[in-house]
């Protein structure tokens, strides 16, 4: 019996074939070339291991004024590039067939990064769900509930494999442990790349 914590967790393993990581990887590429992968610092001032970038009309970004959605790059000061289409198609299918999603946080992880227990409360409407897709090595993703009270699990996310916070796991406390390095051969240079995809803005 799953944890009451965890219903609307929904895992899609390999979601996303070899074939389909490879042409997602060349179009994440493509964009990142515009819109650059670069390392935020945390409201206290810490700089993240993780590196970062978005892809959307909005992005998420931190810095010393906080956690916020914004059009533009920090670095850069461009509009971010668009969502690819692959993406999109993946959001109406697993997570609402009418709104789009207007955002997606592209987060690469080099050697040793690692994502801190969090829960995704930037965005305006937690009815929409969060949609994460990995590539690269498999991540220890660990997930509990919505208080730090509540147990948590780990599960492994490899290549391909599609997650959704929704409904009542919409706000549960998760995180990235370690990734597993040497996993996976896709990404040249190594790590792994997470896309999450949210509805951030309010819907008109
Ligand atoms: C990661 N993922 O997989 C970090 N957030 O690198 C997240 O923080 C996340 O996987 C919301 C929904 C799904 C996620
Ligand atoms: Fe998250």
């Amino acid at each position: 019996m799953e944890p009451v914590s965890q219903i609307g967790f929904r895992l899609a393993p390999a979601a996303l074939d070899a074939a389909a990581q490879e042409a997602l990887l060349a179009q994440v590429l493509e964009k990142v070339a515009a819109a650059p992968f670069y390392r935020p610092v945390t409201p206290g001032g810490k700089p993240m291991s993780v590196e970062m970038t978005n892809f959307g009309p909005l992005g998420w970004v931190t810095d010393a004024g906080g956690y916020r959605y914004q059009p533009t790059h920090p670095v850069t000061g461009a509009a971010w590039p668009d969502i690819p289409e692959v993406l999109l198609r993946l959001w109406a299918e697993l997570a609402d067939p009418e709104i789009p999603p207007d955002a997606c946080l592209v987060n690469l992880y080099r050697d040793g990064a690692k994502m801190g227990l969090h829960q995704d409360r930037d965005e305006a409407d937690f009815s929409f769900p969060v949609l994460s897709v990995s590539l690269g090595d498999t991540a220890l993703f660990r997930i509990g509930g919505t208080s730090r009270r509540d147990p948590t699990t780990s599960v492994r996310l490899a290549s391909g494999d599609v997650c959704l916070l929704a409904g009542p796991a919409r706000l549960a406390r998760h995180g990235i442990d370690r990734i597993i390095a040497g996993s996976s051969r896709l990404i040249p240079g190594g790590g792994r790349i997470n896309l999450t995809l949210r509805r951030a803005g309010p819907v008109a």
